[in-house]
């Protein structure tokens, strides 16, 4: 079993109470009651915390509510206000799981901006499943980048991975062709096929990331079975137009938010759900194999809302 997938509560916990600096005791409004100023304040912070406009006025709508209907006086009532309030942008709090096929390969494709943590995810993601007893291949379908190829095989034999690579400057769609029917014919469990990084900007490149998704979806039926979207937490609302542009292109159905280990702004989780819809399914929180975690709305509610 993988370390980070397993890790206890409490450090779950703590890894969402440092990463949304949201502070919520320090708000006045917990003291004083609801006057203007105080509900602006607390405005300020979910917006400073990267929940995004659309969260924050919905979030700040209710407790406004709550207060004119007196069932927000106090600290702890403003607290568990809030709390159920985005526990329902979570979905209700679900844990986020990853799809699978009925009959293998299930295939996973990876997709993002330059740069986000592509590949380290794929490696991480090739490491637990291996560890978890699967067997896995992982494909290099980006055939861009000098050293893409090489810096993902060395992962993927790290991960103890098959690994499947096209030519320098080759057409990424056919490696992706390639791994399915390798992966077809070794009876290969997962399938992990990496893409180039991408500007959501860049017509041709995007229509480059279609037709990997189109010769996918030829190939065998109910593939992907995830179109997973890495992005860098540290970009903040950036995130939420990078997610919004790539959906025009292909159906994502997870967000891999990496790099979680360098921001102080989680709240993006929330934006992203509320705007989009996408929920985060794992979190990258280091560089290292293991760092990669499935996303538990219940830990993150519970570090968020701590009442310390
Ligand atoms: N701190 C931290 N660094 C990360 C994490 N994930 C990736 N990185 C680092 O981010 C940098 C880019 O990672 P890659 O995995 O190469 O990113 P990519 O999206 O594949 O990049 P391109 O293929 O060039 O688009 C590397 O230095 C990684 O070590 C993470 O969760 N935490
Ligand atoms: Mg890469």
């Amino acid at each position: 079993m993988a370390r980070l997938f397993k890790r206890e509560p409490e450090r779950r916990k703590g890894l969402w109470k440092r990463v949304v600096d949201l502070a919520l005791t320090d708000v006045r409004v917990a003291a004083k009651g609801m006057d203007h100023e105080s509900l602006e304040e607390l405005e300020e912070r979910l917006l400073a915390a990267d929940f995004g406009v659309n969260a924050t006025l919905r979030l700040v709508g209710r407790v406004e509510d709550a207060a004119r209907r007196g069932t927000a006086r106090g600290r702890t009532a403003l607290r568990d206000t809030l709390r159920a309030e985005v526990r329902a942008i979570l979905s209700g709090g679900r844990e986020s799981h990853l799809a699978a096929a009925d009959a293998p390969p299930t295939v996973y494709l990876i997709v993002g901006v330059n740069g986000t943590g592509k590949t380290t995810s794929v490696a991480k993601l090739a490491h637990y499943l291996h560890r978890e007893g699967r067997s896995v291949m992982v494909a290099a379908a980006d055939t861009f980048r000098a050293g893409a190829v090489e810096q993902l095989e060395l992962w993927a034999r790290r991960a103890g991975a098959d690994f499947i690579r096209g030519q320098q400057g080759g057409d990424p769609a056919s490696v992706a062709f390639d791994a399915i029917e390798a992966a077809v014919a070794r009876g290969t469990e997962v399938l992990l096929i990496d893409t180039a990084g991408r500007l959501h900007t860049n017509r041709s490149l995007m229509e480059e990331l279609k037709k990997i998704d189109r010769v996918v979806r030829r190939r065998l039926e109910g593939a992907p079975h995830e179109t997973l979207l890495v992005l860098d937490a540290t970009v903040g609302q950036n995130g939420v137009r990078q997610l919004e542009s790539f959906r025009q292109a292909v159906e994502v159905s997870g967000i891999i938010l990496a790099k979680l280990d360098s921001s102080a702004r989680g709240g993006i989780v929330v934006a992203l759900e509320e705007e989009q819809g996408v929920p985060v399914k794992l979190v990258g929180v280091g560089e290292g194999l293991d760092d990669l975690e499935t996303f538990d709305a219940e830990a993150f509610l519970d570090g968020v809302f701590t009442d310390a």
